[in-house]
C-alpha cells in the first residue's frame, strides 16, 4: 500500500532556526518520514511579504535547507525543495486568488496582526494574499495532512473551502488537507519572559541553533524561573521552570516525572547546568552537520535543485488537472 502524504513549509526568515522551532515542528518533520511521504519546503516566496535584503533571503534559503538536512530530514526518503524553484506554486496561487473573496481574505488574523505591527497602510497586497499562495502549496501536492502550529490553523481552513470551491465549481481535482496540529505540549517559552513563546523576534531569550556554544549555556543558565527552589512540572505557577523541564525531556528522552524525582531537594544550579549540557552537546553536532554541507555550496545547489524536479514531477499534474477544469487552452 502506498503511504500517504505529509506537506509542510517553513519560512527562511532567520539565520537560523530556534529550539522553538525544532522542538514544536521540525522533529515531528523527522519522525513523519518513517511512516508518510512527505514534502517539505523552504518557503522563501512567503517570506518577501515583508522587506526583506536578497542576499540575505539566498543565504537563508540555503542555511535553512542544510539544517533541515543535519536535523535528519532525509533527501532520499523525503522531497525536500524550495518554494521559488517550483512555478506551479505561483500559477495555482493565480487560480486560487481568482476564487477567494475580498472579505473572505481581510479575515485572515495573521494579515492583521502583521499588518498592525508594520503601521497601517504599510503592509504588501502579498502580506494580503500570503495564505494563498499557502494554500497552493498545499493542493499541488494533495497532501492527507499538513503538520502546522496553532497559529496556522485558520489558513488550512481557507485552503479546505477553496478546495472544495474549485472541485464544486468546475470537477473534483483537491482532496481535503488535514491539520496535525503538533501537541500543545511541545510549545516552548521564552528564557527571559516565560509567559511568552520562544521566537526570533526576542532574541534575547531565544536559543538559536546555530548560536556559539558558549552563548547557548549563558542564555539557559540565566532563564528566569521563580523564587522557589523546586524543580517542578507546572506551567501556570512556574512557566521557567516547567520550560526548562520541556526542553531536558525533549533532548535527554527522561520523562518529567523522573526529572522530578531525581532532582528532589535540589537548587536551580545544577539543574540548569544539566540543561545546558544536553543542549550545548546537540548544537554542537548540529552545527558541525550544518556547516559541513554548507562548505560545498555547489553540492549543496544540486541536492536543492533535485528536490526541485521531484516536486515539480507531481505539482505538474495538480496544475495540469487545474488548468484542465480551469478552461485555459491546451
Ligand atoms: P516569529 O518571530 O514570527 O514569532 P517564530 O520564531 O515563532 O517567528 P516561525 O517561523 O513562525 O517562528 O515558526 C516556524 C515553525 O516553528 C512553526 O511551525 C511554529 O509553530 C514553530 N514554532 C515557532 N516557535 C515555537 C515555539 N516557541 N514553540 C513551539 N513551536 C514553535
Ligand atoms: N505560513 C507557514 C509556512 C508555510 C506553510 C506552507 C506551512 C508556508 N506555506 C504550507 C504548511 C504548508 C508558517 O509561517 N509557519
Amino acid at each position: 500500500m502506498s503511504k500517504s502524504r505529509v506537506l509542510s513549509g517553513i519560512q527562511p526568515t532567520a539565520d537560523s532556526f530556534h529550539l522553538g522551532n525544532q522542538l514544536g515542528a521540525l522533529n515531528s518533520w523527522v519522525d513523519l518520514q518513517a511512516e508518510y511521504d512527505c514534502f517539505y519546503f523552504i518557503a522563501d516566496q512567503h517570506a518577501i511579504t515583508v522587506e526583506y535584503d536578497p542576499e540575505v533571503l539566498r543565504n537563508r534559503t540555503r542555511v535553512s535547507y542544510a539544517q533541515l538536512l543535519a536535523l535528519g530530514v532525509s533527501p532520499e526518503q523525503s522531497t525536500i525543495f524550495v518554494q521559488s524553484q517550483v512555478p506551479e506554486h505561483s500559477q495555482l496561487a493565480w487560480v486560487l486568488s481568482c476564487l477567494t473573496g475580498y472579505g473572505e481574505a481581510s479575515r485572515m488574523t495573521q494579515f492583521k496582526d502583521k499588518s498592525a505591527k508594520g503601521g497601517a497602510g504599510s503592509a504588501s497586497v502579498g502580506l494580503f494574499t500570503y495564505p494563498i499562495l499557502q494554500a497552493a502549496d498545499i493542493l499541488l501536492y494533495q497532501p492527507e495532512f499538513v503538520p502546522v502550529g496553532e497559529d496556522q490553523r485558520q489558513h488550512l481552513e481557507l485552503t479546505r473551502d477553496l478546495a472544495g470551491r474549485f472541485n464544486g465549481r468546475f470537477g473534483e481535482v483537491f482532496g481535503l488537507p488535514k491539520p496535525l496540529i503538533v501537541k500543545a505540549t511541545a510549545k516552548i517559552r521564552d528564557l527571559q519572559d516565560p509567559t511568552k513563546k520562544m521566537s526570533k523576534s526576542l532574541p534575547t531569550g531565544c536559543l538559536f541553533l546555530l548560536d556559539d556554544p558558549k552563548k547557548i549555556e549563558k542564555k539557559i543558565k540565566s532563564a528566569v524561573t521563580d523564587s522557589e527552589t523546586v524543580v517542578r512540572f507546572d506551567e501556570e505557577n512556574k512557566p521557567g521552570v516547567s520550560n526548562l523541564l520541556s526542553i531536558l525531556s525533549a533532548y535527554s528522552g527522561e520523562s518529567i516525572a523522573d526529572l522530578e524525582v531525581r532532582y528532589e531537594g535540589q537548587m536551580y544550579g545544577p539543574f540548569k547546568t544539566e540543561v545546558a549540557e544536553v543542549v550545548v552537546d546537540f548544537a554542537k553536532g548540529f552545527q558541525e552537520r550544518t556547516n559541513e554541507l554548507l562548505a560545498d555550496t555547489g553540492a549543496l545547489d544540486q541536492q536543492i535543485a533535485s528536490g526541485a524536479t521531484k516536486a515539480r514531477s507531481v505539482a505538474q499534474q495538480t496544475l495540469d488537472a487545474v488548468y484542465e477544469k480551469s478552461g485555459f487552452l491546451r
